[in-house]
């Protein structure tokens, strides 16, 4: 890969410069795709200002705004010191979404395909040094079959594009992560994989680092006090802790490992990244963190709060772990894409477990396309012609995933796919390569999964047998069989776990989604369906079914608070499911989370060693 150095993480230290270029860009839509053969890379013109990171869609007041497919242009300048001539210099992305061409000064210098993985375009030889430099970027947001997330872009009878996401979540857009300009060395550290060890009271650190350019490495382990506990020179090697103290559920221990570059006595380049002592292992039914089985407790998740839609938010992040930590959670999956790179960073420091998924969701061609399905015009998803590249696009997004997220301790396993049409004889070579390709490509091999679609059963699914642990995303009691019939639902998921149970797996499973839409103020005696009471009996009846199966090791209820989605008749302004409003303020089902999970053990149901 080309611009490793900097796809690290951006942080400033003895080597390395990073400049924030967050702030107001401009911005203008770009609904006939003029803007390439009008010259905008050299600048777009009049353009309203628009925040970054931030989604377009939810500041404007009109809603051909908000609902815009097609291209978008943003832009801004900034300066690079004339002291960096010399250096490698980038402009970092956090994401754009769902694909953007940069250019800087009015030549292209990088694309990049998928909307929620980091990229740099390296502009070393097009920067202009101790100078003003005009950076334009064109973003697209539409959606097909091939691309990740997966969907399809229509045109309206006036000629504006609408997208039809085959997920349920809104199609925000745009720059929503953090940009930074870095000043690199170049000579320089391109990557560091980090696998931990532990046998008995002692551990190592096993390290491999690359790099551009010849140089002599250095590795150190600093303990949080900042003291030097281990140390080790040359590309690869094996460090052994003194005293470790693990990286542990909801008790976190952080060792800094500081990488420099030497030629001789000069340092080249330096960087660091913080993680954790710890091992995870799928061994028979159980989830082993550090050999002590845990129980999964907590949420599928949304990054999606109002105004901002998808961008980065710190503050959000922030809440959200106060709230989980005030419920009693250990755990929450990245659903349906990887999140920004400091919520990671703030679940390696509070010991919080992620399942970190792949952007690959609605790869399932009944839920949201139904209507070629009622036309009997229906092709099962993974016999469409254009596989192979969604295959690709895959691929490149598992790839990026596990490069930038395999050394968080917080990520005990990925997630390569949401409810993807996994009953298709098609489905099981096409996810037979993902995951594989993840073994391969992850130095911790940490186990590897989907969360498997209500469809997906014991008897029907085609693909169970690649998942180290099975997900299951199960809506008894709301999609079918809600209401005054819960009694039925209950026995009906009892009824599809004992098909599970009797093809003796042998692996663990977790619920990654159940719960129901409930209203923040809605309350009803008797209950009734989207009530709080009748949320709160839902989950009481998965989780009395939950808790008469040792196999099933964790519950993520979907979902931690409420989100945007399109428009339709079975959404009232968004997904209502969550726990928290959008606002993050608890439904009456939070109380009684927090009572469930005090009381549960992180080691619930394990086998006492
Ligand atoms: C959730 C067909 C089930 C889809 N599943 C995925 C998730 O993204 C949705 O929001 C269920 C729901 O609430 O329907």
């Amino acid at each position: 890969m080309e611009h490793c150095a900097a796809l690290l993480y951006p942080r400033v230290t003895a080597a390395r410069q990073a400049i924030n270029l967050d702030g107001m860009w401009k911005f203008r839509f770009d609904p006939d795709s003029r803007g390439l053969a009008e010259g905008w890379k050299d600048g777009i013109g009049s353009g309203d200002l628009m925040p970054v990171p931030a989604s377009f869609q939810d500041f404007f007041t009109d809603k051909a705004s908000r609902e815009y497919a097609g291209d978008f242009w943003y832009e801004t300048e900034f300066f690079v010191p004339a002291e960096w001539k010399g250096r490698g210099v980038y402009v970092r992305f956090g994401s754009v979404t769902h694909r953007g061409t940069v250019f800087v000064n009015g030549l292209e210098i990088t694309r990049h395909e998928g909307g929620f993985l980091p990229f740099a375009a390296d502009i070393t030889e097009a920067a202009r040094y101790g100078g003003a430099n005009r950076l334009a970027v064109l973003v697209n947001n539409e959606l097909s079959e091939t691309t990740l997330p997966a969907g399809r872009t229509v045109t309206l009878p006036d000629g504006r594009k609408a997208a039809k996401p085959y997920f349920d979540f809104f199609n925000y857009a745009g720059i929503q992560r953090r940009v930074y300009l870095l000043g690199l060395p170049k000579t320089a550290l391109t990557d560091l994989s980090l696998v931990p060890r532990l046998d008995g009271a002692r551990a190592e650190l096993e390290y491999s680092v690359e790099t551009c350019g010849e140089a002599e490495v250095e590795v150190t382990v600093l303990d949080e006090e900042g003291r030097t506990v281990a140390e080790g020179r040359g590309a690869k090697g094996c460090l052994s802790i003194p005293q470790p103290r693990l990286w542990k559920v909801r008790n976190a221990y952080l060792y800094r490992v500081r990488v420099r570059l030497y030629r001789g006595e000069e340092v080249l380049d330096e960087w660091y990244e913080e993680t954790g002592l710890r091992t995870v292992e799928i061994r028979g039914t159980e989830i082993l963190l550090n050999g002590e089985p845990v129980y999964l407790k907590g949420f599928g998740k949304h990054e999606d709060a109002d105004v901002l839609g998808r961008g980065y938010s710190p503050a959000h992040i922030k809440r959200d772990f106060e709230l989980m930590k005030w419920i009693g959670a250990n755990s929450f999956r990245t659903s349906h894409y990887p999140y920004a790179e400091e919520v990671y960073q703030m679940a390696d420091r509070e010991g919080f477990l992620i399942i970190d998924e792949s952007p690959a969701v609605g790869l399932f061609d009944s839920t949201a396309n139904f209507l070629d399905a009622g036309k009997g015009a229906r092709i099962p998803f993974f016999e469409k012609p254009g596989i192979p590249e969604l295959l690709q696009n895959h691929l490149v997004a598992i790839g990026e995933m596990i490069r930038r997220d395999k050394n968080h301790p917080s990520v005990i396993a990925w997630s390569l796919a949401n409810e993807p049409e996994t009953t298709a004889e098609a489905a099981a070579p096409y996810f037979k390569k993902l995951f594989d390709a993840a073994l391969a490509w992850d130095p911790q091999k940490r186990p590897r999964t989907y969360a498997g679609i209500m469809l997906s059963r014991p008897e029907s699914c085609k693909c169970y047998q690649f998942c180290d642990f099975i997900c299951l995303n199960r809506y008894y009691g709301w999609y079918v069989l809600g209401g005054y019939e819960i009694d039925t639902a209950e026995q009906a998921l009892r009824s599809e776990l004992e098909g599970w149970k009797a093809k003796n797996l042998n692996k663990p499973f977790v619920f990654t989604e159940y719960g129901a839409d409930t209203g923040g103020g809605l309350h009803k005696l008797p209950s009734v369906q989207w009530s709080q009471e009748y949320q709160v009996e839902l989950l009481e009846m998965n989780h009395r079914v939950f808790d008469s199966y040792d196999f099933i090791k964790g519950e993520q209820v979907w979902a931690f608070a409420d989100f945007q989605t399109g428009e339709g008749i079975l959404r009232v302004d968004g997904n209502k499911k969550g726990i928290f409003t959008r606002q993050r303020q608890p439904k009456a089902a939070a109380f009684y989370f927090k009572q469930r999970w005090e009381k549960l053990p992180e080691n619930y149901k394990g086998d006492k060693k």
